[in-house]
């Protein structure tokens, strides 16, 4: 293929609810979308990077600035462009993986809308629904957390997950637990724990949680293997795994038994299903995470999580968890699954109504000749 336009579309599209996790409280999502048209047909792909450098090095501003200077060029002075080629091609910027998946599925989904294929096929999935999870953040008081939960239990989700950080943690998990004894519920720290907190960690035992995700820094596999060696429950590992080298080195340290792969933490929905096998070889199962994202990342996480090995349910929830009013159609809950989206590619339109009337702002970076 040949690139012809590439344009950045962005979007910010109010939460239904502020999410608080110890990286901060969101109220808005900065939604930064990436449309390519090539000489075959067009495409749309999300770079769900955050407001700032929190969750990681990464920030929308300075995404959408190293997609125009360095990853467009990049991309358009290779000759026969495939979507297996993006990541090869944009190799020598370091870091950047919201931006570099972004570019990735814009591409894929052009492909993919040529040959009439849907992406959960390209990517060799096996379900047309996935089950999915709620991740619901901090709250000012226990009791408004136990509301919550029950409002996404009486929606239909079968699995929770809680944010957790020094100071909000036994306290509230144990309320949800006594107010949903058979839930299958998790807890995310976000990296907020240091090593001198093993012990405490290790009284979350006590409520029969599916996992324990990331209690510590991303680059402390010594003491997430420290405590996985002490705790009952399994530890998962999120902002850790960048790469199918970090996934290796955290597997062979014993600092996860499970992995939460993340489309824009990793570079792309291929690098997702080469670490999705990697994890499967070593019997380590996945689930899928999520950054917030607008309808057309979200389509992106549906077809991910259809691979055999996602056997956790993922933070894929409805689109009225997150947005009064998305970009593409919404996606609604049948039970506590998703369904794949049955079009070509990603399988979503992009309603260029609902752009204009959000206040979506576009740019050419890459204009036709
Ligand atoms: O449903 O997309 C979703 C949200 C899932 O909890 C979620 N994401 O660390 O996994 C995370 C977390 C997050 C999102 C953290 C945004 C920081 C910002």
């Amino acid at each position: 293929m040949t690139l012809r336009r590439v344009e950045l579309v962005r979007v910010d599209l109010p939460l239904v609810r502020p999410f608080r996790t110890s990286y901060g409280t969101e109220t808005h999502r900065d939604v930064l979308l990436v449309h390519m048209e090539t000489d075959d047909d067009e495409g749309w792909g999300e770079v769900a990077a955050q407001a700032g450098p929190f969750y990681n090095e990464e920030f929308v501003d300075a995404s959408a600035m190293v997609i125009e200077r360095f990853a467009v060029p990049a991309l358009a002075a290779a000759d026969h462009l495939t979507a297996a080629d993006v990541g090869p091609a944009l190799a020598r910027i370091k870091g950047y993986p919201a931006a570099k998946a972004g570019l990735e599925m814009a591409l894929l989904d052009a492909e993919l809308r040529a040959s009439g294929t849907r992406l959960a096929d390209r990517l060799g999935g096996v379900r047309d629904a996935v089950e999915v999870g709620v991740s619901v953040g901090m709250t000012g008081s226990v009791a408004t957390l136990v509301e919550v939960v029950a409002g996404h239990v009486d929606e239909g989700y079968r699995r929770v997950k809680l944010k957790i950080e020094p100071g909000f943690d036994t306290e509230p998990v144990g309320a949800v637990r006594d107010a949903f004894p058979d839930l299958p519920l998790q807890v995310d720290a976000n990296a907020s724990y240091g090593p001198s907190d093993i012990e405490h960690l290790c009284a979350l035992d006590a409520f029969g949680l599916l996992m324990v995700e990331q209690p510590f820094a991303a680059d402390d596999l010594a003491t997430h293997a420290a405590l996985a060696r002490q705790m009952a429950t399994p530890v998962c590992l999120d902002e850790s795994i960048t790469s199918a080298r970090a996934a290796a080195a955290a597997i062979d340290a014993g600092a996860c038994s499970i992995v939460n792969l993340k489309v824009a933490r990793v570079g792309g929905l291929l690098a997702c299903a080469s670490l999705h096998d990697l994890c499967r070889e070593r019997s380590v199962p996945v689930w899928c995470g999520g950054m917030l994202e607008s309808g057309v990342g979200r389509a992106a996480n549906i077809a991910l999580a259809t691979l055999p090995g996602f056997t956790y349910p993922g933070d894929i929830s409805a689109t009225s968890r997150y947005f009064h009013r998305d970009v593409t159609e919404p996606f609604e809950l049948t039970g506590s699954q998703l369904a794949v989206p049955t079009g070509p590619g990603l399988g979503v339109t992009v309603d260029e109504g609902a752009l204009a009337e959000l206040g979506g702002t576009r740019r050419d970076v890459l204009a036709p000749d």
